[in-house]
């Protein structure tokens, strides 16, 4: 099949770098998002989001002609989209006693719809937002129908989700493996023509629930995984144990891969993909359901841990050093670090906190500092929450200088605790037993 028209519903963390890239690549790329905001922003070049190598890519884009941004679809041979599936804030399942939380599918939902009045014999439609098992057949074909087409039959229809990395997409996105799980294996293959463009990975046809499977199985083996490595931090902190050591010393066996503790899992898709599963079918998922327990209840570890550190965190002042769900991005969604902030407050900590990537952060009841001058300047004790490279490479002694704070918590492993002694702090990590110190 070939490809000259496409339009991308949803220009976020995915949409955006899969539609220039698309334009890159020849194709005449429509995209499409409810905020008028970002469509003018795009038109006129510019970006809404930071990722490396993104800006100059949408330049590209729309210098050639090729892009063109709107908030209405429009007649394409291909429509993709590319929504955020969240967990819904109003509501939680319940079933034999778990609580868990849902999707909200209706961005998925309102951006199928809009695809309805444009859909023509022969055209192509690939979810790719990452939803529950059976959504593209159950949910999508059936809103898709209402066009008097059939899935399939009329017309081709695929869930092929996004596995990029944040902070790799643009790279990752042409050289990773892409699925592509088809309603027919016609629609597989229709979805490879049109991402053979730029995929260079290997590309995988199979069917459309497989498809959807798989990507909630990596997500899933990832958060079980970092929540092992998190219990191992709380288990060698009782036992005075150095969890950094431990894991570095077990990874030596050739078949153990432990991950890295930390201050819990955040981000849109890790914390939030695994409760899908958990959902669809909660009397099979009692691991997936605690492991996502454990990394969420892991801010409360920091929080322990800072305590123990401080004695006490009424009336402390704290500066809290990253906000980002990881290190070097500038994504604030779901982030245990800002998790963190908040029970220190609960616990009556005054925390100022400094985000490089996002100074002027806007995050209820959080005070953001606009350098880190001044989230230094009256603190007490300094919170490392994000192995941010810019943290890293701070110099202690030049610290110590801009500020009386002695004691640091450092929940990410981030810093040389030798060199932050020899600057006169007195070093907590998270996952290194108190007999240590
Ligand atoms: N984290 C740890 N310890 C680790 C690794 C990560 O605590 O050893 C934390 C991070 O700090 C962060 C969270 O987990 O808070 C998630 O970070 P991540 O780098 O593991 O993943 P994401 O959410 O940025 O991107 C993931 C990727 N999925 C996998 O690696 C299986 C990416 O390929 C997906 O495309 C993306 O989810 C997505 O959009 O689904």
């Amino acid at each position: 099949m070939k490809f000259q028209k496409i339009c991308v519903i949803g220009l976020g963390y995915i949409g955006l770098p899969t539609a220039s890239t698309f334009a890159a690549h020849g194709i005449k790329v429509l995209g499409v998002d409810v905020s008028q905001q970002i469509i003018d922003t795009l038109n006129q070049g510019e970006i809404h989001i930071q990722e490396p190598g993104l800006h100059e890519e949408v330049k590209k884009a729309a210098e050639s002609g090729n892009f063109y941004a709107a908030t209405q679809p429009a007649e394409a041979d291909a429509f993709i989209i590319a929504v955020p599936t969240p967990f819904r804030h109003d509501e939680l399942g319940e079933h034999n006693g778990v609580t868990y939380k849902l999707a909200d599918m209706s961005a998925v939902i309102s951006a199928a719809e809009s695809i309805v009045p444009f859909l023509r014999r022969g055209n192509l439609v690939i979810l790719e937002s990452t939803s529950p098992p059976r959504t593209t057949a159950d949910l999508i074909a059936p809103i898709l129908a209402r066009s008097g087409l059939l899935a399939g039959r009329d017309f081709h229809l695929a869930y092929s989700p996004e596995r990029v990395l944040p902070g790799q997409i643009m790279r990752e996105l042409i050289e990773n493996a892409r699925v592509i799980g088809g309603i027919t294996p016609e629609s597989a293959q229709a979805g490879r023509d049109l991402y053979a463009t730029f995929v260079k990975g290997q590309i995988i046809q199979t069917d459309s629930t497989t498809a959807e499977m798989v990507k909630l199985m990596e997500n899933t083996y990832r958060d079980v995984n970092i929540a092992i490595a998190n219990e191992f931090s709380r288990l060698a902190d009782k036992f005075g144990v150095d969890v950094w050591d431990a894991i570095s010393i077990a990874n030596l066996h050739p078949r153990v891969k432990i991950l890295t503790p930390g201050p819990g899992v955040g981000g849109h898709c890790i914390s939030v993909d695994p409760w899908f599963l958990v959902e669809s079918a909660p009397d099979l998922t009692p691991l997936i359901y605690h492991a996502r327990q454990v990394n969420d209840a892991q801010p409360h570890f920091v929080v322990e841990t800072v305590q123990r550190a401080l004695g006490t965190l009424n009336g402390k002042k704290i500066a809290a050093l990253g906000l980002a769900y990881k290190p070097d991005v500038d994504d604030l969604r779901e982030s245990p670090a800002t998790e963190v902030v908040r029970l220190l407050q609960a616990e009556g900590a005054v925390v100022k906190a400094w985000e490089p990537f996002k100074p002027n952060a806007n995050l209820a009841g959080i005070h953001m500092s606009p350098t880190l001058d001044d989230a230094l300047q009256d603190a007490e004790a300094l919170l490392l929450l994000v192995n941010h490279a810019e943290f890293k490479q701070l110099n202690p002694a030049a610290v110590a200088a801009k500020t009386k704070a002695r004691i640091v918590v450092d929940a990410v492993n981030g810093w040389n605790d030798e060199t932050w002694k020899k600057a006169g702090f007195d070093v907590h990590v998270l996952g290194i037993g108190k007999q240590h110190h």
